[in-house]
């Protein structure tokens, strides 16, 4: 251990000397900058020594390691992270009290890396930490985008999106590693030498390494995440000045999904794709040869994960590099290649499965293209040879109607595809993918997701892990041990205690809420909370539908309003900067709070809040404060959802439908436990298939939901337009692919009876407990060893 840290004292006078040293001002008068930059050097040097040390164990021995591959790493804060994996919170704390300063507001100085959209980007920094923390030798491989996603400001209702300066004040936690970049060729044409090809690109971009360490919790193993940054190199293309090439270059590692609605957009998307998957691989063979001989071992040392399709050009950048650059014979390319590369589907909406235009991909990646297209080639071969028709064969090629499907990529350049979420995969099998799964039975496999018990329970609610404490002493390293809970579910003792912890962070949450909003929620109310990204599939506008029923219940009801207990709806979403209906029912969200939260009659019982800026870090209040965790998307739609299992984790029960891993959430806790309604995955199949949606029928027969959606239009919200949210009724009435106006009435039943049981605070707190107790299999070091086991065949560091 680092002398610096040995005790409060030693730890606080090295703190001061050091504020005087680089910043030359005292303690008293350092602002929060100056000291967080201070206490996050003094952590990196520890991270420092920790990281050598595995570095060096790594060296002297011979294992096999995963690198996991995603165009999103949505980190969020790292302080606190790597302050507590590392154990040394207690000295840092109980230093900075002897001058009367909190830890807390050190580490809010911190801006989320926000590298990510949502579920996929922040699975990925999950799994990173269990990587790290199992001791598995294990690294991302990413983009270092300038600005992340974007930081949302809420004006008069709408959506307003910012930039996310996020590097600003620098990053202490990154290395450039100049030594290490790496050249990334684009445009430009191949030329056949002697039955060789040679490739002369137009420009040659630098990607430069920044590596972020991953401090895995209380085992003295540090891995890393490794961001590529573009930076331009002297080979640029003939026709471009130096300063405009320079900044068209730093765009490749720019922004987090830039508009891809333009062509321009589209081709600078590709490029990042290509260019962290090209600067990834190279820098694995390099390392793989510095150690090994030759690639015939790559497959037995190394896996590569392939994060969704952004990655799977890694297949074909792979076989570049053997067959090209290294001269291996194709065939012996393509068994290395195929053994090396293993990829995970996390969606199955048709409109984000990626295919690129032949016109795009072929002039941006002119080899590449060449060697996708010969895999094509080989690959319906084997189709043709093994009878199928062609009809079938254009169906499963890789390159089909002048587009380039980068999940066939991934699919036939992989070992193992796997989904999220055991009715994912079965979908996957059963229907999406149906025709490569009989292909390949043998690649598809299910790897339900999870999240990493260390941020979502242990830092981000040390209330409920002192609860933990007293039941189990190991269940940080083993979080299986939370059903040791279950046995106390009926007891008065831990009932209360639970019951007072959500109360703690139900006040905390709400006075965050008051102070930057000034809404004030009661906290004795039922925090009723949806928080993800904003998307039709997910059903917010179906949510927002039920509140204002409740609304008008509550005036013209006298005996709904007796048995209703108030209730607080919290939202917090980001919808896509584009996408024009998802900011409509951000606007309608906000016009419902502006009408409810202002009636005197109601608002004792109803109050609506939508959060400005959802992010990690607000998650991170947000989740332990949820009494009803709200997972209400179209059954088959949501992959897993990776919010619901921080939910339950938290004590929250559930009310959804059975999608994604809701349907593993009910298994563990049994039907009486979570609030399920609506139509399942089958049904919503079969709906879809015969075409017997008819949502019209359903509004003229349901009195109370048409009043709701007369209400869109009829002049209800005074101060919005009327015609406002004409776009949501005509939707919901004639072309929902969500089939809102279906499960609304069980939705409406669900609530009443979550209503209902909520007033009777034994059998919730019992099912609370419950929850909390069977939300170990969600560890995120479950889904590791799994992954470790059944796809990458990795051993942990001894
Ligand atoms: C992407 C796009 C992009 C274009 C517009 C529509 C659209 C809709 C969805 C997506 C999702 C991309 C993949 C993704 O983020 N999937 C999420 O992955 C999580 C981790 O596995 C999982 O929990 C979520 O259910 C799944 O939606």
């Amino acid at each position: 251990m680092n002398t610096y840290f040995k005790d409060e004292y030693t730890f606080l006078s090295e703190f001061k000397e050091r504020l005087e040293k680089r910043y030359i001002v005292e303690l008293a008068n350092a602002s929060t900058r100056q000291k967080y930059n201070v206490l996050g050097e003094m952590v990196s040097e520890v991270i420092a020594d920790n990281w050598m040390d595995t570095k060096n164990v790594l060296s002297n021995n011979n294992l096999k390691e995963v690198y996991y591959f995603s165009m999103e790493f949505l980190m969020g804060r790292l302080i606190t992270n790597n302050i507590m994996n590392l154990g040394l919170r207690n000295v840092i704390e109980k230093g900075l009290e002897i001058e009367g300063l909190d830890l807390n507001e050190i580490e809010h100085f911190e801006s989320d890396a926000g590298l990510g959209n949502g579920g996929l980007g922040r699975l990925a920094a999950c799994f990173l930490d269990s990587i790290a923390s199992l001791g598995y030798p294990g690294y991302g491989n990413g983009i270092r985008y300038r600005y992340g996603l974007f930081e949302q400001k809420i004006q008069g209702g709408y959506q307003i999106e910012k930039p996310d300066d996020w590097l600003k004040d620098g990053y202490v936690w990154e290395v450039r590693k100049d030594e290490e970049s790496i050249t990334v060729p684009f445009g430009g044409k191949v030329i056949f030498e002697e039955g060789n090809a040679v490739y002369y690109p137009d420009e040659l971009i630098n990607a430069v390494p920044y590596d972020v360490p991953i401090v895995g919790n209380d085992n003295g193993v540090i891995t890393h995440l490794r961001l590529w940054n573009a930076e331009p190199t002297e080979k640029r293309p003939s026709d471009k000045d130096a300063f405009a090439y320079d900044s068209e270059i730093r765009k490749i590692s720019g922004f987090l999904y830039p508009d891809d609605t333009t062509r321009e957009g589209k081709v600078l998307r590709l490029k990042q794709q290509y260019f962290f998957s090209a600067a990834g691989v190279k820098s694995i063979i390099e390392r793989h040869l510095e150690k090994y001989e030759d690639f015939a071992l790559l497959p037995e040392k190394v896996v590569i994960q392939i994060n969704d399709t952004h990655p799977s050009i890694v297949v074909a950048e792979l076989m570049r590099l053997l067959v090209d650059d290294h001269g291996l014979e194709w065939d012996e390319a393509w068994d290395i290649t195929t053994r090396t590369c293993a990829y995970t589907n996390h969606t199955i909406l048709a409109e984000a499965l990626e295919k690129w235009s032949v016109d795009i991909f072929q002039p941006v990646l002119p080899r590449i293209y060449q060697i996708v297209e010969e895999i094509n080639r080989r690959f319906c071969k084997e189709l043709l040879d093994k009878g199928y028709d062609q009809e079938k064969v254009t169906k499963l090629a890789i390159i089909s109607n002048g587009r380039v499907h980068m999940a066939h990529l991934a699919i036939v350049g992989s070992f193992s595809v796997n989904g999220v979420a055991a009715l994912h995969t079965n979908i996957l099998k059963n229907i999406e993918m149906k025709d490569f799964s009989n292909l390949y039975p043998n690649k598809f496999n299910n790897k339900t997701n999870g999240i990493t018990h260390r941020r979502w329970l242990l830092h981000s609610n040390p209330e409920l892990s002192s609860i933990m404490d007293m039941v189990s002493d190991n269940w940080v390293n083993d979080p299986n041990e939370l059903e040791k809970l279950l046995k106390k579910a009926t007891t008065k003792k831990y009932r209360t205690l639970v019951k007072k912890m959500k109360k703690t962070k139900k006040v905390a949450l709400a006075e965050r809420i008051e102070k930057e909003q000034g809404i004030k929620l009661d906290p004795n109310s039922i925090f009723d909370i949806q928080v993800k990204r904003l998307h039709e599939y997910k059903r917010q506008l179906m949510n927002a539908l039920h509140i204002m029923y409740v609304y008008n219940k509550l005036k013209s009801d006298s005996n709904f309003k007796e048995n209703y207990y108030p209730h607080s709806f919290i939202f917090g979403a980001k919808a896509a900067s584009g996408y024009h209906f998802a900011k409509k029912v951000i606007k309608l969200i906000n016009t419902i709070a502006e009408k409810v939260n202002n009636d005197p009659e109601t608002s004792d019982l109803l109050k609506v809040v939508f959060v400005e800026n959802y992010n990690v870090t607000y998650a991170e209040a947000i989740m332990p404060a949820c009494d009803l965790s709200e997972q209400i998307s179209t059954a088959s739609k949501e992959a897993s959802g990776t919010g619901n299992m921080k939910f339950m984790m938290n004590g929250a029960l559930t009310i959804g439908t059975l999608d994604g891993a809701n349907v593993e959430i009910a298994e563990l806790v049994g039907e009486e436990n979570i609030l399920l309604f609506g139509l399942n995955a089958d049904e919503v199949n079969q709906v879809n298939i015969d075409k017997t949606y008819n949502p019209k029928a359903i509004y003229d027969n349901h009195v109370d939901l048409h009043l709701v959606i007369d209400q869109l239009t009829n002049g209800f919200f005074e101060d919005v337009a009327k015609e406002e949210f004409r776009e949501i009724s005509d939707r919901l009435l004639f072309s929902d692919n969500y089939l809102v106006l279906e499960d609304f009435e069980g939705y409406r039943l669900a609530h009443a009876r979550a209503n209902d049981l909520y007033k009777d605070e034994e059998a919730w707190f019992k099912a609370t407990i419950i929850n909390i107790a069977k939300s170990g299999y969600f560890s995120s070091d479950r889904t590791i060893k799994q992954y470790a086991t059944e796809i990458w065949n990795i051993k942990p560091i001894k």
